[in-house]
């Protein structure tokens, strides 16, 4: 996959070198550009920002500089790109868009700042090639930028490749749509605090039984709103005696044979 990220402050993404992330671009998996936004101002104060038109505080993203970058990005001679613009106005992103984003041949992100980009430059660039806005939740951060590099660590790892098998039992794990349970490690007692007996049992079965219900357990008491959402059949008689006994309310029609 190819990666553009267009911004004010290419020192930000400056963690895309590391880790993980820096890694499957060493092995060729990902490949990532960081662009000046600035590198498109003709101006000597090479300004992006301008006052809102109808007035009110803070400042906007003038359009122009952002038009010249995306038709040099755009340009022909490259894979088809979809634009992400990471705002709080967005689509909200789950791991079901991870999952769209990293089937893309190619991203542009543009990191918008202050008030935000004219909204002119993303009704053109929708007419030219698909724009996602995308929201990381309901809070409002300076920029972009880490908005960028939260999408682009859910996105890598699920390159093929970038993960060994193991992780990829992780991640169908995760895509049954529950919270993961509590995990442990050595030592068996740690500050008088044990690891439940049933891990150490070395009986598969239970222990799978075990981190279900947990699972369940997390989920229902945490974010109902996941549990309402599983798709018919995904809770089994033994799931639903299980939140029953534990006292949560399901809505009806959940429950498989
Ligand atoms: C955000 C993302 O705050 C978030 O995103 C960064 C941001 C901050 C300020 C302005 C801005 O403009 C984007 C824009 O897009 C058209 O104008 C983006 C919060 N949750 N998820």
């Amino acid at each position: 996959m190819q990666v553009d990220v267009v911004t004010i402050f290419p020192d930000y993404l400056a963690p895309l070198d590391l880790s993980l992330i820096g890694r499957a671009r060493r092995a060729g998996l990902l490949s990532v550009e960081v662009h000046d936004l600035r590198r498109w101002t003709h101006d000597v104060h090479r300004t992006v920002d301008d006052t809102p038109y109808g007035g009110g505080a803070g400042m906007v993203m003038r359009p122009e500089p952002w038009g010249a970058a995306l038709d040099e990005l755009t340009a022909a001679g490259r894979p088809p790109a979809r634009l992400v613009v990471p705002t709080p106005v967005g689509e909200r992103f789950d791991q079901a868009m991870a999952q769209r984003l990293a089937a893309e041949p190619r991203l542009i992100f543009a990191c918008g700042r202050y008030e935000g980009i004219d909204q002119r430059v993303i009704d053109e660039a929708a007419a030219a090639l698909p724009v996602t806005e995308v929201s990381l939740g309901d809070f409002v951060i300076f920029g972009g930028e880490v908005a960028v590099l939260a999408i682009l660590e859910a996105v890598t790892r699920l390159i093929p490749g970038v993960l060994g098998n193991a992780g990829s039992l992780v991640e169908e794990s995760h895509s049954d749509g529950l919270l993961e349970g509590p995990v442990y490690t050595k030592p068996p007692q740690w500050r008088g605090r044990e690891v439940p007996e049933i891990l150490r049992s070395g009986d598969h079965g239970r222990i799978a039984r075990w981190r279900r219900d947990q699972a369940l357990l997390r989920t229902a008491s945490r974010r109902p709103d996941l549990i309402a959402g599983l798709p018919a059949g995904k809770l089994d008689k033994k799931d639903i005696a299980l939140l029953v006994a534990a006292g949560f309310q399901l809505p009806a029609g959940d429950v498989a044979e």
